[in-house]
């Protein structure tokens, strides 16, 4: 039983085998190279887990699972944050050839049932520590929404019978791992979106293993790298790119942090000498507004590479990398559905301060198209098209929308705006698609649009970006009301609905009518105008010298 996804043609799978890209290899391998050695995988707070004991906890989470009746054609819900349990349970679920979706721990209930309702998950794994599992009647009360949850697990559980820690402690007795075929789906990556419902992104064992063994390649991951993640730990870019799947790809040692502020990551550098992490730009700028106003902050001699993507980078504030932090900046431009791109590290510092880097495979085809489709020059900026040896081929479950998001030969529109330099490199220019990209963390306007309309007062909505100092963009939802309101009220009915904090509109503007365009459709680039005019307006106040 194998979970159906849609295919790359055989041709082209063909050619992906040929080229080495594709081995037959399930990523369970990745762990499976290292598996005998006794030096330290993957450290939190809590504890560190040498190599051999994080194959021997995913054998007995396994084995354990197994015991349950799970297996191969289940899925599973699963989300933990930046602990080490992440990994033992990514590792037992690839092992059975469970199939999981990994949500991000800043998820709520909106989002895990939109998931669940997808996948219907034979296995809930979750922590108490969040507000949606705190208590068992919560716990519950999920449960019994989704009638396909026949197991559940829970880290810090009060009893044994839902306990993780239990499960991973149990004897894996003469378990033996069977891992989904290679050319079979491993696992779902979650969509930033722009459509109403969260979307999956079935990804395959063989497409993801290249996708980080190229990855490490690039950014000469070894055995040396002690590897900073701060990102939430489900996010594709700390799991692949190289991330630590390519860390445990190399033998090196991943440090997790709870979060990537200066005050929690400064003093895990120094203490772990760190080599390399991964930040958006977001949590770049305060780390130099850190560096600058933390006095004898603790050391971050030991970076040598730091990774910038997930949004836009300034070339004003890439510059500062070397400069201030001392190490090299790399850029990074991926994205969950597949194609990753790398400034190298011998680029000469123009070309890493002024791109978002180059694809990481050479037969990652990517072009750039104008609004009839067809392929536009270098230098011209148009809409990204692409297809490659680890681009999805289609949305899990979504042949409406799998339609327009690609074109007839297989190349995935990804909403991108970009323009290419004569030699290839990615200048990330804007973006069609209906999402807001706040500092790196997706928010698909329409799935904010649609909770907003099941208020009562709510008559339309419209949620568009702003631009922010430090978060590149926040969001605005204009509304059409039957009444007046007040911003605390629609942020109460969007927790209400269970919606990630992330998701809030930063701010709310109530309008007669919301602008449209020729055709009809809401004229959001009017609205982003019209905040940008405002914005102005305020500024110029602020700023104009007194008496005038
Ligand atoms: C990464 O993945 P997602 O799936 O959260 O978001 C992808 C989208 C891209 O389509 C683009 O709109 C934006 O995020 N993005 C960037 C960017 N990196 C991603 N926009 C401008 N400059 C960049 N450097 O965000 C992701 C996945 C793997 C590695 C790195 C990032």
């Amino acid at each position: 039983m194998t979970i159906e996804f849609t295919r790359w043609p055989d041709a082209l799978a063909q050619r992906y085998r040929e080229r080495g890209y594709w081995l037959g290899l399930p990523l369970t391998d990745i762990l499976q190279r290292q598996a005998d050695r006794d030096v330290a995988a993957i450290s939190d707070s809590i504890s560190t887990l040498s190599y051999r004991q994080l194959d021997d906890k995913s054998d007995r989470l396994a084995a354990a699972l197994q015991r349950r009746g799970l297996g191969a054609g289940d899925t599973a819900l699963v989300q933990l944050g930046n602990v080490t349990e992440f990994y033992v349970v990514f590792f037992a679920l690839l092992k059975i050839g469970v199939v999981p979706v990994n949500a991000l721990f800043s998820h709520q209930r909106s989002e895990l049932n939109a998931y669940a309702s997808q996948i219907r998950p034979a296995l809930l794994i979750a922590d108490t520590h969040h507000a949606l599992f705190a208590e068992h009647t919560l716990v519950a009360a999920f449960v019994e929404q989704h009638p396909s949850l026949r197991v559940t697990a829970l880290r810090n559980a009060e009893d044994d019978a839902h306990s993780l820690a239990a499960w991973i402690a149990e004897e894996a007795g003469d378990f033996c791992a069977s891992p989904t075929p290679a050319d079979e789906v491993a696992f779902f990556q979650l969509s930033g979106g722009s459509t109403g419902t969260p979307k999956l992104i079935p990804r395959t064992h063989n497409d993801y293993y290249y996708s980080i063994r190229r990855s490490v390649e690039i950014c000469r991951f070894d055995s040396q790298t002690c590897y900073l993640c701060a990102l939430p730990i489900a996010h594709n870019y700390p799991m692949s790119s190289p991330g630590a799947l390519g860390v445990f790809y190399g033998g090196g040692q991943v440090i997790l942090a709870t979060d990537p502020s200066a005050q929690v990551c400064f003093p895990l550098i120094e203490q772990h000498v760190i080599t390399v992490t991964a930040l958006v730009p977001p949590a770049l700028t305060l780390w130099l507004q850190a560096m600058k106003e933390w006095e004898g902050h603790p050391s971050l001699d030991s970076l040598t590479l730091l990774q910038v993507g997930g949004a836009k980078l300034s070339e004003t504030l890439a510059a500062r990398v070397p400069q201030e932090i001392g190490c090299q900046l790399q850029q990074v431009f991926g994205m969950a559905e597949g194609l990753v791109n790398y400034t190298l590290l011998d680029d000469d510092p123009q070309r890493i301060f002024t791109t978002q880097g180059t694809p990481m495979c050479p037969d990652d085809e990517l072009w750039v198209a104008d609004e009839h489709g067809n392929p536009l020059p270098a230098g011209e900026t148009g809409r990204l098209m692409t297809r490659g040896p680890y681009t999805f081929q289609g949305y899990y479950l979504s042949p409406e929308h799998n339609a327009s998001a690609f074109d007839e030969q297989g190349f995935y529109c990804s909403g991108d705006l970009i323009s290419l330099t004569d030699d290839g490199y990615v200048q990330v220019q804007g973006r069609l698609k209906d999402q807001i990209n706040r500092g790196g963390e997706k928010i698909a306007a329409e799935e904010i649009e649609n909770l907003l309309l099941r208020h009562e007062c709510v008559i339309n909505a419209a949620l568009v970006s702003m631009p922010d100092n430090l978060m590149g963009e926040k969001s605005c939802a204009f509304l059409v009301t039957r009444s007046g309101f007040k911003p605390v009220q629609l942020r109460r009915h969007l927790r209400e609905l269970g919606v990630a904090e992330f998701k809030l509109p930063d701010r709310f503007v109530r309008v007669e009518r919301l602008p449209l365009t020729p055709v009809g459709k809401v004229d959001k680039k009017l609205l982003r105008e019209k905040l940008i005019a405002q914005e102005q307006s305020i500024s110029q106040e602020h700023t104009a010298p007194q008496g005038e």
